[in-house]
């Protein structure tokens, strides 16, 4: 019919329109943790915020799940370029953790059993932005996958999902956790490619 292709929605770029700059699809699930995989079970895991005053507000599997499961479709980007598109997730939305939560600080630091961190601000943390997801793909995510439960912010690349999460701790500015004081992105935005500063 005379279609003029001229690349335009084409193989130009990253080729398919949710996938950011220089990423690619991935269909199995690749695991990438730095170091061993923790061993925690659902009666021994616990979440707890701390705020400035020295306030915890802790929750264990039972009170997690109180505050109410979502479902969720999205994609991930990890900054070793794949990407997953529409995986299915389940999970506690992170605002609902900070529903009686008093601070003035914009940050945490994410702490997980195991020692991993990774700081976010709480921008990046509310509005349906992020997740405490405790399945992945219809199953209980899988201990090489984070379970019982681990973070997922999914607008951010994938290193901010920390696995085996045990709780934030509020910052009053942004610090570096583990990947971001070995060089990678204080916030890491796929769509900027912020991997590395
Ligand atoms: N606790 C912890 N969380 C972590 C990591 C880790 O090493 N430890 N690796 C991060 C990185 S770099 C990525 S890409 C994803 C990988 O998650 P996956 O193994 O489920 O694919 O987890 C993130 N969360
Ligand atoms: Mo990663």
């Amino acid at each position: 019919m005379g279609v003029i292709n001229s690349g335009f929605g084409g193989q130009r770029g990253s080729g398919h329109p949710r996938l950011p700059p220089g990423q690619t699809i991935a269909d199995d699930w690749p695991v990438l943790t730095a170091g061993p995989t923790p061993d925690v079970t659902e009666d021994e895991w616990t979440f707890t915020i701390i705020t400035e005053s020295g306030a915890e507000h802790r929750w264990d599997w039972n009170a997690l799940h109180a505050l109410g499961v979502e479902d969720i479709v999205t994609d991930i980007h990890c900054v070793t370029h794949w990407s997953k598109l529409d995986m299915p997730w389940r999970g506690v939305p992170v605002e609902r953790l900070f529903e009686n939560v008093d601070t003035t600080y914009d940050y945490v630091m994410v702490e997980s059993t195991g020692g991993y961190t990774t700081n976010l601000a709480l921008d990046d943390l509310f509005d349906g932005q992020a997740w405490i997801a405790t399945e992945a793909e219809g199953e209980p995510l899988s201990a090489e996958n984070g379970g019982p439960a681990r973070l997922l912010v999914p607008h951010l690349y994938f290193w901010k999902s920390a696995k085996w999460v045990s709780g934030m701790r509020l910052m009053p500015d942004d610090e570096p956790g583990f990947w971001e004081q070995n060089g990678y992105h204080l916030r890491g935005d796929p769509w900027q490619e912020e991997r590395y500063w």
